[in-house]
């Protein structure tokens, strides 16, 4: 039988420490849960996700829960990490979560920029890109939620300047992290959900971000968003804004969302979680387990919209 190693989810975690309560927690449900590596980061960490299923058909359809895209956004990683703990805890009890992995399949990218997350522990908190090097260049990095990926007019809320902090990188798919999602879902075919966890500013948001035109799913995607903020606000009034991503926050163009919606994953969507810039990306560690409590019924109505439809 395997030991608990006493992860505190209450606590931010080093990439090392996340890494092995994942191990950890595929450990103690055999039936549930494998930590799948997926690909490398640009220095070469390995980027893992955790899989949920109950195994009961192949390439089910799917939900893809990112984090940790920005390395700053510590709680994003933090919730991801309470989420997945949740996930394995509540099937079978939780009439909700079970049903889910009934039908679907849910992957868990908790840490989706692991050599920024590693530069934000040991040189520079607020670092939020990638750390990749881009020869001519005398700045590091590119905002991983600005690459063209493929084919999204790079213009609005993107930079062409490698030391811009939205720097849209020098090639679509120049990104080994990005890269390595995108063929992930490409391969698996039947994701109908992607959900990337950010902070801070408590919204919840939908397509597009790179045009001011309103998604086709526009009216479903908002009553389903609104109905998630209602449910996140019930736990202890958290108060989060409902929109698409360019009239809520601001025009970007190559984010993950846009990129997932446009290749056919119609639930899509984005929250930006605590605080409203009070903290910011230094969120108190005391604020992880509300955050990501709160979070959890917000994620829950948007997962069982995707079950029922
Ligand atoms: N905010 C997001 C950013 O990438 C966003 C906002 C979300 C833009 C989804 C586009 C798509 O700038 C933070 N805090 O990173
Ligand atoms: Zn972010």
């Amino acid at each position: 039988e395997r030991s608990s190693n006493n992860f505190n989810y209450g606590a931010y975690h080093s990439l090392e420490a996340i890494y092995q309560e994942m191990d950890s927690m595929a450990g103690d449900f055999p039936d549930l849960a494998s930590r799948v590596k997926i690909g490398h980061s640009f220095e070469g960490r390995p980027m893992y996700v955790l899989k949920f299923s109950t195994g009961k058909g192949s390439q089910r359809p799917a939900i893809w829960l990112n984090a940790g895209i920005h390395s700053r956004e510590w709680i994003s990683q933090a919730t991801a990490m309470w989420t997945a703990r949740k996930i394995v805890s509540d099937y079978g009890k939780d009439p909700a979560i079970t049903s889910i992995l009934e039908k679907m399949d849910i992957f868990l990218l908790p840490v989706a920029n692991p050599d920024g997350y590693v530069y934000t522990h040991t040189e520079n908190r607020l670092w939020r890109k990638t750390r990749s090097l881009h020869p001519r260049s005398p700045c590091i990095g590119v905002d991983p939620n600005r690459i063209g990926t493929l084919v999204l007019p790079v213009g609005r809320g993107a930079s062409g300047n490698p030391c811009s902090e939205v720097y849209h990188g020098p090639h679509a798919n120049s990104e080994v992290e990005v890269k390595s999602v995108v063929d992930f879902i490409q391969q698996h075919g039947n994701f109908k959900c992607f959900i990337d966890l950010h902070s801070y500013s408590q919204l919840l948001m939908y397509p597009y971000g790179y045009t001011g035109k309103e998604a086709p799913d526009a009216n479903e995607l908002d009553k389903v968003a609104r109905r998630a903020a209602k449910a996140l606000a019930s736990l202890s009034g958290t108060q989060y804004h409902v929109g698409s991503i360019s009239t809520t926050v601001y025009p970007a163009s190559g984010s993950s969302v846009d990129w997932a919606y446009d290749n056919g994953i119609k639930y899509a969507f984005t929250f930006e979680l605590r605080d409203t810039g009070h903290y910011g990306f230094l969120l108190p560690a005391d604020q992880i387990i509300p955050t990501a409590e709160e979070t959890w019924l917000g994620l829950k109505t948007i997962m069982e919209h995707v079950r029922d439809h």
